[in-house]
């Protein structure tokens, strides 16, 4: 089954949005499969964006990473990379859809309050960063009731 690494950012944790993040990927029928809460250094931050080194705003998004403690989780699901990325909404705010994460709760792109892998092999090569322990393995028992 597929999973994605999904991150609430600095601002998500520090405006209390853990539980309504958590509530909208559990509600959606996505499984639960790592949660922590960490602070991450300047190196390991600027190895997570390294595909963005090049970019003006890169050294701006790592100390935004690196501002505070993030909640780093591992989500399990059909398409849940695809539809992780539609939940969470277009990266700059200005754009994502009312009812998307960042459409309902940001406003600046710099402060856009959540992370989702943008494919599966980015969300491979990002849990295995950020779980380098691994993960949990359990079953949730609701599938039948969505997945036919
Ligand atoms: P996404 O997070 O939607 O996958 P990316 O991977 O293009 O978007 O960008 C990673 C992060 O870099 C964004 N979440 C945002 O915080 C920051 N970012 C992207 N573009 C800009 C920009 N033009 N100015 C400032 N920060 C940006």
């Amino acid at each position: 089954m597929e999973q994605t690494f999904i991150m609430i950012k600095p601002d998500g944790v520090q405006r209390g949005l853990v539980g309504e993040i958590i509530g909208r990927f559990e509600k959606k029928g996505f499984s639960l499969k790592g949660l922590k809460l960490v602070s991450v250094d300047r190196p390991f931050a600027e190895k997570h964006y390294a595909d963005l080194s090049a970019k003006p705003f890169f050294s701006g998004l790592v100390d935004y990473i690196i501002s505070g403690p993030v909640v780093a989780m591992v989500w399990e699901g059909k398409g849940v990379v695809t539809t992780g990325r539609k939940i969470i909404g277009a990266t700059n705010p200005a754009e994502s859809a009312p009812g998307t994460i960042r459409g309902d709760f940001a406003i600046d792109i710099g402060r856009n309050v959540i992370h989702g892998s943008d494919s599966v092999e980015s969300s491979r090569k990002e849990i295995a960063l950020w779980f380098p322990e691994g993960i949990v393995s359990w079953q949730s028992s609701v599938h039948p009731w969505i997945y036919e």
